[in-house]
């Protein structure tokens, strides 16, 4: 059993509001609809209750998207677009210690997660595409913008995926409409006021609130002309579907189940710490997991032996307490899942171990669980659990660890870890996936391209090529 200290950041810091409209034309509005409450995961306290758009609170943001790109932000000098990105980059910097402990609250995920990395990061990814605003000739792919973006993000990183939503299609002149995920609308909707702090124009920035409906209601509109969606496969197809045939030009970002491969002469304590992080990082609810282990057979016992071990030491609970290292499920259907397929790991036969761990009693919680003898045919080999569950599997060959890595409908990221320069160089391009670390896993920078193969999805998010998502001379790649 752990024992916690009580959590040292205080929720004092953060204003929340007993109810939010939608963000639109620069200003919160009532919807026209209904609304839904946003709880907290880890103690299932209703936060807010938050306005659900229907069609024509979608119809408005779009128009005043429209008429935001028409008027002020499609005709604005990049250099004059680039100084209110930075100055939202410097807000987000400024508030951040407010921006980690809603997303804590909202997400359920550990502070020293939201603090040290969500939001550093989100105020990397301003800063970053704040440069290119100026500088978009140099892109590749021309400077003009598409007009409007309707952006649909999920609920494991908010304000990060609305950073990388975000700031590029900004950057090259778009206007956007973005519709965060159910569970976790507190930070999208505290970056719309961030979004007033800064004097963005009107209308170039829109937040709109709501379940599936409303955001299929936004990616159908006729008079949305850039598609940016990051979720999983099965909404990816279906909107992929529903544009079809449209002038839209649409990105994916979608599900994955990612390789993480130990080679014997692995460095292995630092590969045991990568396997943690690769999996157990943001509680699992992480499209580029590891979460499928590729071990070497020689070494395999004995990682797994220091794998346990660490394991062992992970503190499960409280998200606004320092020293948690894994926070609580995002929602109860996701807590469901995640019961289910591990379920399904134990009567498939492979063997399930987590450390003893005392979790809380109010709120989603999961404890951090590894399978060992996990064969491909598993279902735990295959599908994307999206929690904090490790399958492991063994290798002999490095032919062998590519077929197995390679042997998935996804294609998002792996992970490679040897002590020999060459072995990286070959196994990076035998491997099917668009991110593949080396001695390193879940390193994400703005200036770094992120993006799928096969069924994770098409096109680019960061760096150079996250720009030709927006611009009228880019292609998806
Ligand atoms: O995703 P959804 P869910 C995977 C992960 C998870 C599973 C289900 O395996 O367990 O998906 O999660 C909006 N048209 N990932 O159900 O439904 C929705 O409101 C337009 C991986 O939460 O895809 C939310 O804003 N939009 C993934 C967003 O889509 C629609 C991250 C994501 O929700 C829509 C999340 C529709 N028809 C889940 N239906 C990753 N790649 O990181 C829903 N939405």
């Amino acid at each position: 059993a752990f024992e916690y200290a009580p959590a040292p950041e205080s929720r004092a810091i953060v204003d929340i509001k007993p109810s939010y409209g939608l963000f639109v034309n620069g200003e919160f509005v009532d919807g026209h609809g209904k609304s839904f409450k946003t709880i907290s995961p880890s103690t299932e306290e209703v936060l807010a209750e938050i306005a659900e758009a229907d069609e024509a609170d979608v119809d408005n943001a779009v128009k005043a998207a429209r008429r935001a790109y028409t008027r002020v932000w499609g005709r604005m000098p990049g250099s004059e677009r680039a100084k209110y990105l930075f100055r939202i980059a410097r807000i987000i910097q400024e508030r951040g210690r407010e921006l980690a402990v809603l997303e804590s609250i909202d997400n359920g995920k550990p502070i020293k997660e939201t603090r040290d990395v969500d939001i550093p990061i989100v105020a990397a990814h301003f800063f970053y595409y704040a440069g290119w605003a100026d500088k978009l000739e140099y892109s590749g792919y021309g400077s003009t913008p598409l007009g409007v973006a309707g952006q649909v993000i999920p609920w494991n990183f908010p304000l990060l995926m609305l950073a990388w939503k975000i700031a590029p299609a900004l950057a090259c002149g778009n206007t956007v409409v973005l519709k965060p995920a159910e569970t976790t609308p507190l930070t999208a909707l505290l970056f719309a006021e961030i979004c007033q702090q800064a004097d963005l124009p009107p209308g170039v920035v829109n937040i709109i609130t709501g379940a599936g409906a409303t955001g299929q209601a936004l990616v159908g509109h006729p008079d949305v002309d850039k598609v940016a969606f990051t979720g999983s496969t099965a909404v990816g197809k279906a909107i992929a579907k529903a544009v079809a045939g449209s002038h839209k030009k649409v990105t994916l970002e979608l599900g994955g189940k990612a390789a993480n491969i130990v080679f014997d002469d692995a460095p292995l304590d630092q590969a045991v710490e990568g396997i943690v992080n690769g999996i157990f990082f943001n509680q699992g609810h992480v499209c580029c997991a590891g979460s499928r282990l590729l071990v070497q057979e020689s070494v395999a016992d004995d990682v797994l032996a220091r794998l346990k071990r660490r394991m062992a030491t992970l503190r499960v609970g409280d998200p606004l307490d320092k020293n948690t290292d894994i926070g609580a499920i995002n929602s109860a259907e996701q807590l469901a899942k995640i019961r289910e397929l591990s379920d399904i790991g134990e009567a498939e036969g492979a063997g399930r171990w987590s450390p003893p761990c005392e979790l809380p009693k109010h709120g989603f919680w999961f404890p951090p669980t590894v399978f060992t003898n996990v064969t491909q045919a598993h279902r735990i080999a295959r599908e994307e659990i999206f929690g904090p569950v490790l399958s492991v599997l063994t290798f002999r060959t490095p032919a062998e660890a590519v077929e197995k890595a390679n042997n998935t409908p996804y294609g998002l990221s792996a992970g490679v870890w040897t002590d020999k320069g060459s072995r990286i160089l070959h196994m990076a391009n035998k491997l099917r996936a668009g991110v593949v670390w080396a001695n390193t896993f879940n390193k994400f920078d703005p200036t770094s391209p992120f993006g799928g193969y096969k069924e994770s999805g098409y096109g680019r998010e960061g760096g150079r090529h996250g720009l030709a998502a927006y611009l009228k001379g880019g292609v998806e790649q």
